[in-house]
């Protein structure tokens, strides 16, 4: 008995138990042991039958993705042991019942669909997540689960990666039964009523009358690819799981099957796959912290605070709020106060409207929320979070009072976006309680969590704003103290190469579209309308005397803030809005070639391909230095950031994922080209020069 499977004979049937934590994933250990067992079962005369189901909290997270980089080179399904082992559980003459509990998942749910029959509780999930590796599932899935459900409603899990309630999943055909009693028990129940039937085992990949007809298929799936292009941004793992699931259709099991082989390798050796994979344990590695540990002692955080009600505030209430931690919201009037109070039941309300939400959900919540203009009335709360206007001097100003009122043991954090947490933590007599916790707008929405530790910040207050971001159900990334901390800090050289190219000859639409075809979630200018072009001019006042004189530094952005162009918020920015429908603008175009004109600067076509060079290559440059300096712990932490923060296409796996894939050396010589060409801002950063010559990459890079 391996101990990566538990094996046991109870009233004559097999169980096998998956016994391979957190996830029981299928690695390729646990599918030869699977399948020796599964042999050994059909073999044994004192056996009827077989249950396969998965020990611990789950059934099975599916095949083991840490695995992939060795199988990227395999070119035939017999390399994979997942096959095999789906295949002698589907050809053993015994029936074989999955019993499902938690998630079967991706190589899960095709060994589950692969067993005879299939039984779970209620709370189950069944899916397909391989989209979101850039991937189809690659044992069989797409062939058998269209046979359960139907071929286009088999298209649509595999492309959306979406779990399913194993409820819906039995209205579908894709479990047999639903048991509220004790799954194995009812597990061996079933098991007795299938033998004493005495009909052979029914094997999903011989069930063809749920395949359905070719013509209706194809105007079904015809409409699905339309409804995946909106979402997709580039990713091709969704197009690619509809054409292995279309094949089912359209010819035998195992033609389809080998179809899918083929799809799967081309999809796994792709550098989508890589960096989606690279986003996969990205997301996991940024929550360990060196030196912080599950020993590290944790404060309570049973009741926070909340200082401001705009839009920020009200965005964090709410994530406190949607984990079940009550907040106070402090307001400088009362007026402020109830607006915001009833901007946060109007945001719910939207939920409410979508079906997202009960009416009751939304009373429950909002008793949950309560307000003050009284510093003495947030004194007891656990955590308090600072989310005022972003002036350094209004922000000690407060931290000054928070420190006369705040109990012992407070932790106090600032929603600051770019300015320096050491000098907020130096107006407290606790400068150890302090740390920054930046949410990005809408905070009840977006997950990224950028906490900024302060030189004093202490080591439990770094482990307990790790361990609330996971409460808030937030992605939290801990980073150094500079201005703009990681995020902002890379976003600068972003948004300045954006601009510095409609200097000199692209348009605002063919930058913003560059990026959308990047894959981008929105072009650097709509970004900027969104935010607020008065934001970006507040914040750029804060920093203009830390830049050299005689630096070139965007000519068309203040001229649209002294024109009152802030943005969507007043209807005009760097684009005319209808509603949110972004126009472009002829009198900007004026407005940046006259700009252009009084600097001297040249017009020329700049091609889309130069433009992503200047924003993504300076991006990466400026993340070089943040790791020289420690600013980041490892590149992956810079990556989270921007696919949770920016809206940056996880298939590519993040700005520093993204430079590794073209390769550092073309992208240092390229920052050289630049060097050249415009001047200073684009100095290498020393680490990136180091690894270009060296052929290293930053994901391969510590600090240590
Ligand atoms: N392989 C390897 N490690 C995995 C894993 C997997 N499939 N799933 C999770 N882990 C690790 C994870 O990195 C973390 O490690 C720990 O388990 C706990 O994970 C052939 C090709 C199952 C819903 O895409 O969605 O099957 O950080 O924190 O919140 O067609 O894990 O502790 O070191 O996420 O309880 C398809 C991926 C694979 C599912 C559980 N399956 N996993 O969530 O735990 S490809 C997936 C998840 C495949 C076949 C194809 C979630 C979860 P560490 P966790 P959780």
């Amino acid at each position: 008995m391996s101990e990566l499977i538990q094996v046991e004979v109870r009233d004559d049937v097999t169980v096998i138990s998956l016994t391979n934590p957190p996830v029981n994933a299928l690695s390729q250990a646990v599918c030869r042991a699977v399948f020796s067992a599964v042999e050994d079962a059909a073999r044994a005369d004192d056996v009827c039958a077989i249950i396969i189901t998965g020990a611990g909290k789950t059934f099975s997270g599916g095949a083991d993705i840490s695995e992939f980089g060795s199988l990227q080179q395999s070119t035939s399904d017999s390399e994979f042991p997942i096959h095999s082992m789906i295949n002698g559980i589907e050809n053993c003459s015994k029936p074989v019942i999955a019993a499902i509990h938690g998630n079967a998942l991706g190589g899960g749910l095709e060994t589950a669909i692969g067993c005879h029959y299939r039984i779970a509780v209620a709370d189950a999930r069944v899916g397909f997540p391989e989209v979101n590796l850039g991937l189809i599932p690659g044992a069989m899935g797409t062939q058998r689960l269209p046979r359960l459900c139907g071929l286009p409603k088999a298209a649509e899990i595999c492309a959306s990666g979406e779990m399913i309630p194993a409820r819906v999943a039995h209205e579908l055909g894709i479990i047999d039964r639903i048991t509220d009693g004790d799954l194995l028990d009812d597990a061996h129940e079933y098991a007795r009523e299938l033998v004493g039937m005495g009909d052979a085992p029914r094997k999903t990949s011989e069930i063809t009358d749920r395949l359905g007809d070719i013509a209706e298929n194809a105007i079904a799936l015809e409409q699905l690819r339309k409804v995946v292009s909106k979402r997709a941004r580039g990713q091709e793992s969704p197009f690619r799981c509809i054409e292995a699931v279309e094949a089912a259709g359209q010819g035998s099991f195992e033609d389809g099957s080998q179809n899918e082989f083929r799809i799967f390798a081309e999809c796994l050796q792709s550098t989508q796959s890589q960096g989606l994979i690279h986003a996969f344990f990205g997301e996991r590695a940024v929550s360990k912290v060196p030196g912080i540990t599950k020993d590290t002692p944790r404060r309570p955080v049973d009741s926070a605070a909340v200082i401001g009600a705009g839009t920020m505030g009200g965005g964090i209430t709410m994530a406190y709020v949607n984990a079940g931690i009550p907040v106070i919201i402090k307001e400088v009037s009362q007026e402020q106060l109830e607006k915001g109070i009833e901007r946060i039941r109007q945001t719910y309300g939207i939920s409410v409207k979508r079906g997202r939400m009960a009416e009751a959900d939304v009373d429950r919540k909002m008793t949950m929320i309560t307000g003050t203009t009284d510093y003495a009335r947030i004194s007891d709360a656990d955590i308090i979070v600072e989310a005022a206007f972003e002036g350094m001097d209004l922000k000690k100003q407060i931290f000054g009072e928070l420190d006369r009122i705040a109990k012992p043991g407070a932790i106090l954090a600032s929603n600051t976006s770019t300015l320096d947490i050491d000098a907020i933590a130096a107006v407290t007599g606790r400068p150890e309680s302090v740390i920054g916790h930046h949410f990005f707008s809408p905070a009840n929405v977006m997950k990224l969590l950028e906490m900024v530790r302060g030189k004093e910040t202490a080591d439990d207050v770094i482990a307990t704003s790790m361990d609330l971001a996971k409460r808030l159900r937030k992605v939290g990334v801990l980073v150094g103290n500079c201005f703009g901390f990681v995020g902002n800090r890379m976003f600068w050289p972003y948004q300045r190469e954006a601009q510095f190219v409609l200097e000199e000859g692209a348009t605002v639409a063919q930058v913003d579209n560059a990026h959308l075809q990047f894959g981008m979630a929105m072009g650097p200018h709509a970004v900027s309308d969104l935010s607020g072009i008065d934001v970006f001019w507040r914040i750029n006042q804060e920093i203009k005397d830390t830049i050299p004189i005689g630096m070139r530094q965007p000519l068309v952005s203040d001229r649209l803030y002294e024109l009152g162009h802030y943005g969507q918020k007043i209807g005009a920015g760097w684009y005319r809005y209808e509603g949110r429908n972004a126009i472009p603008d002829p009198e900007v175009q004026q407005l940046i070639e006259s700009c252009a004109a009084e600097a001297g600067i040249a017009r020329r076509d700049v091609s889309d391909e130069e433009i992503i060079e200047r924003t993504m290559f300076s991006m990466a440059n400026e993340g070089a230095l943040i790791l020289q300096e420690g600013i980041a712990m490892r590149s992956v932490d810079i990556d989270i950031v921007y696919l949770y923060g920016y809206g940056f296409p996880a298939w590519r796996g993040g700005p520093m994922k993204y430079a590794d894939t073209v390769g550092l050396k073309k992208v240092y010589d390229r920052i050289c080209y630049y060097r050249e060409a415009h001047g200073f801002w684009w100095e290498p950063a020393p680490l990136l020069r180091e690894l270009a010559e060296s052929g290293g990459t930053f994901s391969g890079w510590s600090a240590s």
